[in-house]
């Protein structure tokens, strides 16, 4: 316990946010704010995804394969047990972990994860209770079939919508063609009740050698969810290929169009398609060149007041904190924090008190608090 108690006070910074360089018409610097920044814990191992718990603690999913409970006073970790093998290959590993909306009656705590098979591995999403430190009676729910030993574009961000109803990002496994095919699973958004039933009124239930869970499709690999308060939609970010990172509002039986339609281009350059086309779902923002938009939350906490109604997009590749603003379901203004930081960002989300936490991604890696500046 001393030890963090050095570690914290060693790792609380004062940072004031750099006027970001303009590089588009829908970048400027909105904000002067000064924030503080503390390592909550660190020494994380390609941490994935974070789920507060109403105690006030919180979980973390690290992507060799471990669940672990964080006390976020004092950055003591407890590694959860019950938890399943995972195929830790590659972008795969154990990945996010969501609570059930009625985790406080069921303790009930939803992984996805790749699992492990004989034909590679497949994104895998299941469910058990959490009792004293231990997941128990971990059931699978979900598995976005064919398996691929592609150890890539997993999506694989879990939430529920405030019917409880689970939907998961699915990602196109590195085989493009596979997002407008009906008969995979792979670059679909995913729609389940919380048992992994289908609901009856998914889109493509009567469509012949459709999976019945699919809900939307044509993603390529969305890593980022949320569901919009003032409208209620499921927004989802996704990688793009090379430029081309979208930002969709997902809709029912809509097509989101990879491989047919994209703003970015083949790796080395080289075209894909056009960036919209007839029948096509656009996304309500991109960015090209990429970020590599990974979690997003839509803020609504106290903390921070004139961040309120703001979404938050961590990115990896260019690392940074992506904020923004917003005119209805238009994105008019985008501000780059924690530039200076260079961490790739795996998740964000809004902890109890407002402060603002963020999941960076390396192999000795830290949760870090972001809280207004005293
Ligand atoms: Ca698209």
């Amino acid at each position: 316990m001393r030890a963090f108690s050095a570690v914290l006070t060693g790792a609380v910074l004062m940072v004031g946010l750099p006027a970001c360089a303009g590089d588009g018409a829908s970048t400027q610097t909105t904000t002067a704010e000064s924030v503080q920044l503390t390592t909550v814990t660190e020494g994380l191992e390609h941490p994935w995804g974070l789920a507060f718990l109403p105690d006030g603690d919180a979980l973390v999913t690290e992507r060799p394969g471990r669940l672990s409970r964080v006390n976020m006073a004092t950055g003591q970790r407890t590694v959860i047990q019950g938890v399943p093998a995972v195929a830790a290959r590659g972008q795969g590993g154990m990945l996010d972990v969501a609570l059930h909306p009625r985790f406080a009656d069921n303790g009930r705590v939803y992984l996805s994860y790749s699992e492990p098979g004989n034909d590679g591995s497949l994104t895998a999403v299941g469910r058990g209770v959490l009792r004293d430190d231990r997941l128990e009676s971990f059931e699978v729910i979900f598995r976005a079939t064919p398996p691929t030993d592609r150890a890539k574009h997993f999506g694989s961000r879990l939430i529920f919508d405030d019917q409880g109803y689970l939907f998961i990002t699915s990602g196109e496994r590195g085989a493009r063609d596979n997002a407008q095919r009906l008969e995979s699973h792979h670059g679909k958004i995913i729609r389940l009740h919380d048992d992994g039933r289908v609901p009856e009124d998914n889109p493509f239930l009567s469509r012949q050698g459709a999976h019945p869970g699919i809900y939307s499709y044509g993603h390529r690999n969305p890593q980022g969810a949320i569901f919009h308060p003032p409208t209620g939609q499921l927004w989802v970010n996704e990688h793009g290929p090379q430029g081309g990172d979208e930002v969709n509002i997902v809709k029912p039986g809509a097509n989101y169009g990879w491989p047919l339609t994209t703003y970015g281009e083949e790796y080395g350059g080289g075209y894909i398609g056009p960036g919209t086309m007839e029948g096509i779902e656009p996304p309500i923002h991109h960015w090209t060149p990429s970020i590599a938009p990974s979690g997003m939350l839509y803020y609504d906490g106290d903390a921070f007041p004139q961040w309120r109604g703001n979404i938050f997009v961590g990115a990896l590749a260019h690392a940074h904190l992506s904020r923004l603003v917003l005119d209805g379901e238009t994105v008019v203004e985008e501000e780059k924090l924690l530039e200076e930081q260079g961490w790739r960002i795996r998740a964000v989300d809004q902890g109890p008190e407002g402060h603002i936490y963020v999941l960076v991604d390396s192999d000795d890696a830290p949760l870090v608090r972001i809280s207004p500046a005293r």
